[in-house]
């Protein structure tokens, strides 16, 4: 028997148990083991089998460290089949996450188990794949296609008490008492007669499905998961289970997994995944930091950015306190957030009374006294150095030792800021993306004095407040707005050379980014942007050879900062944020080149799409050059989570590994030939294209 896999008979029970931590996933060994084990407990004279899992998750799904390589036998069919084929009742016991072939696998047994902490689901659709073993034919047979294809297609994680109520879990037992339940159920049914229930075998509810069912999933998944292709195989295998025979419906998932398996997306979203996991790590960290405890929050400022991060604890039941300079701001502010749950309310998403709840954990404040006992602060006023500092220099006064300092600071020095304080090591930054209650992605700024307790705590925050923290080190604009200020320049380099609006953002809305960049920098406001470079004093503080591009400028200079004022690169309805062209901007833009003699040229889609996302990846070897991200796919995770990327595009590095690196360099140095100012080929990517090496 395998070590993953033990086997017990415990009076008139029989008990199958997998322990394969971390998540008690499918490997290999598992499926092999699981077979052995059923097929002794089916000779054994137990009147029933249970199957439970050791540790903190029933079978979280297939080993997906198994991926992309070749397949190790046992197939999943084998163990699963010998369970469904029992001659005796064989129950699954869930607890933690059933997912995925975890879930498949307790769909091949006649009952299932769980305890009301228990989750189950089939998320394979986030890992660019489907759900290859059964599961796109047994779940709708057990609650129906239109369920089925809604869970199968978002992949979205169903709570035990609503999977009890639709008939996937079929008795909710004592939290903490899963194995005893467990046997509690099986004599019960046992003693009732109970049948061997196959799901395989339950045509009711996928017999007679009007089609429409899988016309409009398909319709809203090619709205929500635009380019995504697993959605759209979900769904099509759904369907397959309610037009086709059992046996011809598995084969016509296993095809269709095998398709997604093949393909490039998958191999994205698989790193992703990964990507995300590996974020939350620090190279140089050890693992036996102690984290300080985080049961009171402090925010400063109440605008957008403040409101929101405050929406975060108090949505996780951390309760914050949210200081404002004058009544009026903080009145708007929470206003703000207000109207912020109500909308939320207005779509089912929360009820009036979780509104009352999480509204009454954030309390508003004048009165930095009000703050000496929160266990962190996190700063999000005004981007100016001399205002931050002041705000620091009072926290510093006020806040409790042990309180970490944080700051949203998107461009600013971080250990400059924390150089005001007595606190260095307790300073840090914590860069949220607007709007900052719903965008996942949290760049965590490691300055040059915080300390590891600091920075292992912000990291545990980010989980808490269900961010994907990504550690970043100090320059200018971090991680993501340095890339972006990149891309963003050849935005603006293509427009003066030859293209029109629509003609930068085309290609990349079409490899599948949210939007293009200029139609980005309109959502983001114009005058954000224009404000830091009249900061700067550009373009008359130009450094000599630099490039600029005055066209940004002249818009701002008619008033137009984008979607909020209803005109910027293009114009905009009033309520209606779909972006059109206007011709009085392609005028400035083909007058602007005259203006300063340039002549303007065809330029062709695929050398916009190169220049836009080579100047991303170029500027991504230099940050991994520096050591500013640990590594490349940390990159990836910021541009996923922050920056609109597809996850099946893996982010800007996965992406650059795909087209090959010897390619981009290739590009990009031709791009320095002609643009010396504005491309500087990074070294790593000249040492990895002449090493035929990657960056993940
Ligand atoms: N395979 C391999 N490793 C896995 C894994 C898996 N399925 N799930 C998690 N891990 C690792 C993870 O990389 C991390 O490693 C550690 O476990 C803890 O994970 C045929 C095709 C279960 C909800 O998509 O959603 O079944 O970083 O940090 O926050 O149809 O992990 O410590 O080295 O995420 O408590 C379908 C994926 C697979 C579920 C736990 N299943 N996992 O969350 O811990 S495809 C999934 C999760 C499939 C079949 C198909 C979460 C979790 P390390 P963690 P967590």
């Amino acid at each position: 028997m395998s070590q993953s896999v033990s086997y017990i008979v415990d009076g008139d029970i029989s008990v199958v148990t997998v322990n394969n931590p971390p998540v008690n996933a499918l490997s290999h060994h598992v499926r092999q083991g699981l077979y052995d084990c059923f097929t002794a407990a089916d000779a054994d004279d137990t009147v029933a089998t249970i199957l439970i899992c050791d540790g903190r998750t029933f079978i979280a799904g297939a080993d997906i460290t198994e991926f992309g390589k070749p397949p190790k036998p046992p197939h999943f069919s084998l163990p699963l089949n010998a369970m469904e084929n029992m001659s005796k009742p064989v129950v699954a016991a869930i607890h933690g996450t059933a997912l995925g072939g975890g879930l498949e696998t307790a769909l091949c047994c006649h009952y299932r188990v769980a305890v009301p902490s228990a989750k189950v689901g089939l998320p394979e659709v986030h890992l660019g794949l489907l759900p290859g073993a059964g599961g796109t034919q047994r779940l709708p047979r057990l609650i129906g296609a239109q369920a089925a294809v809604e869970a199968i297609a978002t992949g979205r994680h169903i709570d035990a008490a609503t999977a009890h109520a639709a008939g996937v879990i079929d008795a909710l037992v004592d939290e903490g008492d899963l194995l005893e339940g467990a046997k509690t159920f099986a004599r019960k049914i046992v003693s009732e007669g109970a049948t061997l229930r196959k799901v395989r075998d339950m045509k009711e509810k996928v017999t007679g499905v009007d089609p429409a069912i899988f016309a409009a999933a398909r319709a809203t998944a090619t709205k929500a998961r635009r380019g995504f292709k697993a959605p759209l195989s979900c769904i099509a295998c759904v369907e397959a289970a309610c037009t086709l025979p059992f046996d011809e419906g598995m084969a016509r998932e296993r095809e269709m997994f095998q398709e997604l398996h093949d393909d490039i997306q998958s191999s994205a979203q698989q790193h992703i995944f990964f990507a995300e996991r590996a974020a939350s790590k620090v190279n140089d960290m050890p693992n036996d930091i102690d984290l300080l405890d985080i049961k009171r929050v402090g925010v400063i400022g109440a605008g957008t950015m403040g409101g929101g991060i405050a929406m975060n604890f108090a949505n996780v039941g951390i309760p914050v306190i949210l200081l404002e300079m004058n009544q009026e701001l903080l009145d708007k502010g929470l206003g703000v957030v207000r109207g912020n749950y109500d909308r939320t309310a207005s779509k089912g998403r929360l009820s009036d009374a979780q509104v009352e709840e999480r509204m009454g954990l954030i309390t508003a404040t004048l009165d930095y006294e009000d703050l000496t006992d929160v266990d962190i602060i996190i700063e999000a006023v005004y981007e100016n150095m001399d205002v931050k500092k002041e705000v620091f220099g009072k926290l510093d006064e006020v806040a409790r030792a042990g309180c970490i300092l944080a700051t949203n600071t998107s461009t600013l020095d971080v250990d400059e800021i924390a150089a005001v304080t007595r606190r260095p090591e307790m300073v840090i930054g914590t860069h949220f993306f607007s709007p900052a209650n719903v965008m996942k992605l949290l760049e965590i700024v490691r300055g040059a004095k915080t300390s590891f307790e600091t920075l292992a705590t912000t990291l545990a925050v980010a989980k808490a407040i269900k961010k994907v923290g990504v550690v970043v080190g100090v320059c200018d604009g971090f991680v993501g707005n340095r890339m972006i200020h990149r891309y963003l320049a050849q935005s603006q380099y293509l427009l003066e050379e030859g293209c029109l609006p629509h003609e930068v953002d085309a290609p990349i809305y079409d490899l599948g980014f949210a939007m293009g960049p200029l139609t980005m920098s309109d959502l983001a406001g114009l005058d954000v942007g224009w404000r830091i470079r009249q900061g700067k004093g550009l373009p008359e503080n130009l450094a000599v050879g630099e490039r600029y591009c005055e066209i940004g400028d002249r818009i701002c200079e008619k008033g137009r900062f984008g979607q909020k004022t209803g005109a910027g690169y293009y114009k905009y309805e009033t309520g209606n944020r779909g972006a059109q062209r206007d011709p009085e901007i392609e005028q400035l833009v083909v007058d602007y080149s005259r203006e300063k003699g340039i002549e303007r040229r065809e330029i062709g889609e695929n050398e916009v799409l190169e220049r836009l996302m080579y100047s991303l990846i170029n500027e991504g070897a230099w940050i991994l050059e520096e050591g500013i991200a640990q590594r490349a796919s940390d990159i990836d995770v910021i541009y996923v989570y922050g920056y609109g990327v597809p996850a099946y595009l893996g982010g800007p590095m996965f992406y650059a590994d795909h087209i090959g690196l010897d390619n981009v360099y290739r590009r990009v140095c031709e791009f320095a030939e002609q643009d010396p100012a504005s491309w500087k080929p990074a070294p790593l990517l000249k040492r990895l294209a002449e090493s035929g090496g990657t960056f993940n």
